[in-house]
């Protein structure tokens, strides 16, 4: 038997997740507030061992950042600079297919694009973009551009933001990465991110990328100025749009890299805080398929460890990636294939490469 030091873990929450009762808010923050980190841990794997069993996810992908010019200009980004600015970078297609075939072992499976709102990239820009890199790499997922980046797409081309989806799926896109939600509250909104989309309008876009059976990640930015509270419910709030539309793939908790960004007053974010957050959110986002450690962020031998915290997915080889690279992170920007499966071993699970969609890829 488990021997919990946190009485309200053992004697609240242990019966709600054996009858598999929904958490509450108030469950959520005394979750956070526990520091009964090997408890959260021993709970989240029950629901990770119900959902996936031993299987543990990784993807064959390969991240491209098309251009880190942007207008929005997010105080926790040191990625995004403004056009003419030093070290201020913008692919053209041509590049962009560059780099895509630079990692085209044949094996790749995803390409994950995300980038800044250029001021001046049309809209024509993007849907090239796609529809080049399906030209070429038919068999590529294609998981792009963020609600936020959708959003200004649709503002550029004059369009809604169905319209603009359906477009931009017409052209290649298969699915949108989890990005751009931050911390929903807009209070914290106004602290770190004041030019960006509202939380409200980053569900809005989601919900109607769902509706057209456009599949999503959903992330959450943690470790700068935002409360537990804040944190609870915002996982509430994607839990509420998951039951409604059932399109979320992956939730992916992203921690905070504050060097060079307008919040370095901050510090990096833990190993207690890193596998508490992804804990807690297995345990709070019980209709969520999978939860994924990001090792980009949290370095691998975090995300190795995670895998007894609720986490079934480690991400993928990602080869290159430079938004948390700008802020500091100290990890590499690729790792091979089998050094993912070893990681997954190791600690006793199941090692499954998969596509975009959580299929097995053989
Ligand atoms: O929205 C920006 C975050 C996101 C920092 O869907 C930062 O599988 C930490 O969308 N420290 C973009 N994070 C990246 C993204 C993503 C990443 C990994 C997996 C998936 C997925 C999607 O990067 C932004 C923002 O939340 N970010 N600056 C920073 N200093
Ligand atoms: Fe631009 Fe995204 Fe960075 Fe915000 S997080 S400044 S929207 S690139």
């Amino acid at each position: 038997m488990f021997s919990f030091s946190d009485p309200f873990l053992k004697n609240v929450i242990e019966n709600k997740v054996i009858n598999q009762e929904r958490l509450s808010f108030d469950d959520g923050v005394s979750l956070f507030n526990s520091h009964d980190l090997l408890g959260l841990g021993y709970l989240a794997n029950i629901v990770r061992e119900r959902k996936n069993g031993q299987l543990t996810y990784f993807i064959n992908n390969r991240h491209i950042n098309h251009t880190n010019i942007c207008k929005n200009l997010c105080r926790f980004c040191a990625f995004s600079k403004s056009k003419g600015e030093e070290n201020a970078y913008a692919m053209s297609i041509e590049e962009i297919l560059q780099a895509a075939e630079s990692y085209n072992d044949g094996r790749v499976s995803e390409f994950h694009i995300v980038g800044g709102l250029h001021p001046d990239f049309p809209f024509s820009y993007y849907l090239g973009m796609l529809g080049e890199l399906k030209g070429k790499f038919p068999k590529v997922h294609i998981q792009a551009f963020t609600a936020v980046e959708i959003a200004h797409l649709a503002d550029i081309a004059g369009l809604t933001v169905r319209q603009a989806l359906i477009e931009l799926r017409e052209a290649g896109l298969d699915s949108l990465p989890g990005g751009g939600a931050e911390i929903i509250n807009p209070d914290v909104r106004e602290k770190i991110c004041p030019e960006k989309i509202s939380g409200k309008k980053w569900l809005e876009i989601m919900k109607t990328a769902h509706g057209l059976g456009i599949k999503s990640n959903a992330t959450m930015l943690y470790g700068h100025v935002e409360s537990t509270e804040d944190r609870v419910n915002h996982l509430i709030q994607l839990r509420d749009l998951q039951d409604n539309t059932g399109g979320f793939l992956a939730f992916i908790p992203l921690a905070f890299h504050p060097k060079n960004t307008g919040l370095d007053n901050v510090d990096f974010t833990t190993g207690q805080l890193d596998l508490k957050v992804l804990a807690v959110s297995r345990l709070m986002l019980d209709n969520f398929p999978h939860i994924k450690a990001f090792w980009i962020m949290i370095g691998p031998k975090i995300a190795q460890l995670s895998l007894s915290f609720g986490v079934d997915d480690i991400d993928g080889t990602v080869v290159e990636e430079k938004i948390t690279h700008a802020a500091g992170a100290n990890t590499e920007e690729y790792i091979e294939k089998n050094r993912l499966i070893s990681l997954i071993q190791e600690a006793g699970r199941e090692p499954v490469e998969r596509d975009t969609l959580y299929n097995a890829v053989s």
